[in-house]
């Protein structure tokens, strides 16, 4: 007979996540449990943010101007997918950043979207567990919110997730070895400094700090792309969310709205400013208002909530970097 936890260690030992056909009768059960667990996930995000007033808009595929992802030191893309459609050069979503800007300054002052990003990993990170080349953010941004405020709502998201599926998936998480481990986290969240966690761990803070925290944790004053917020200090008004033993689940900040200084960082990093016209145009016309927001990658924390060895495993069809399976 199998213990409750039966489930656990179906997936150790076995390499790297399998496609659906390739699978034994009981690792389909395992994924069929984390699939349970994933649906609940949705459910209980996509409800807490329209619960929070937030338009739900549908996502794009192809934009002239999306994510550089660049200078990021967080960031090993091998190729950037760009074709041609109508005469005009168009590139796949590396994240829905710039359409965010856009659709919260214009229209929608308090926004989610559930967006696939295809970010075409170098093939070393397949063994991570972390990285896949295919995934979902639950990305959003508010018109005029602080850094402050958007790190609150996430953490009332995050603890009323971990509570609707500790309620709705007692059984799952059981089954998956999970329900003892995972606690509601208290809020407010401890907040790191990235220069002290660069002072007391070096350049891996990113590695090793998930190796001691046993609660979800707030890393800020991260460099990165142009457009979150620098202040006069040069420090980044911007955040990450950490979850103990694996890493990274959240990115966000509060934005540049300011014309003279988007121009200047877009040169300081050294990316084409052609791709990024329309921004530059909205600032330069005061159009680009300030806003704030952050993208929860969403098989990432469902990853993270089953104890899962490796991200391919929570997507019914893996996209593990370097291995391309037909589905
Ligand atoms: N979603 C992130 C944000 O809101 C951007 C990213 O994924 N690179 O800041």
């Amino acid at each position: 007979m199998r213990t409750q936890t039966s489930l656990r260690d179906v997936s150790l030992n076995l390499g790297l996540p399998k496609p659906l056909e390739m699978m034994s009768d009981e690792e389909i059960l395992r994924k069929v449990v984390i699939g349970k667990v994933f649906t609940r996930t949705l459910k209980s995000l996509t409800t807490s943010f329209l619960d929070e007033d937030f338009d739900w808009l549908l996502p794009v595929i192809f934009s002239k101007s999306t994510d550089p992802l660049w200078p990021d030191p967080g960031s090993s893309i091998e190729k950037r997918i760009e074709t041609e459609i109508y005469g005009e050069t168009v590139r796949t979503t590396l994240s829905m950043i710039v359409h965010k800007m856009v659709a919260c300054s214009l229209a929608y002052p308090k926004l989610f979207t559930l967006s696939p990003n295809v970010r075409v990993e170098k093939r070393e990170r397949k063994s991570t567990g972390w990285h896949a080349y295919e995934f979902s953010q639950l990305d959003f941004e508010v018109r005029g919110a602080s850094s402050s405020a958007i790190r609150s709502l996430v953490e009332r998201v995050v603890i009323k997730l971990v509570e609707d599926l500790r309620k709705g998936c007692e059984a799952e998480l059981t089954q998956l070895g999970q329900y003892d481990v995972l606690k509601i986290p208290k809020s407010p969240f401890k907040v790191f400094d990235r220069e002290e966690l660069e002072k007391e761990y070096g350049g891996s803070w990113e590695t090793l700090l998930p190796k001691v925290i046993k609660e979800p944790v707030w890393v800020v004053n991260i460099p990165r792309e142009f457009y979150d917020f620098e202040e006069v200090t040069g420090r980044w008004d911007n955040y990450d969310l950490i979850v103990p033993k694996y890493g990274e689940v959240l990115s966000g900040a509060k934005r540049e709205w300011e014309y003279n200084k988007i121009l200047k960082k877009i040169e300081r990093d050294g990316i084409r400013k052609e791709n990024f016209s329309l921004l530059l145009k909205l600032s330069k016309e005061g159009r680009l208002k300030q806003t704030a927001g952050a993208g929860i990658g969403v098989e990432r924390i469902v990853t993270w909530i089953v104890g899962a060895n490796h991200i391919g495993e929570v997507q019914p069809f893996p996209k593990i970097p370097g291995i391309v399976n037909e589905l």
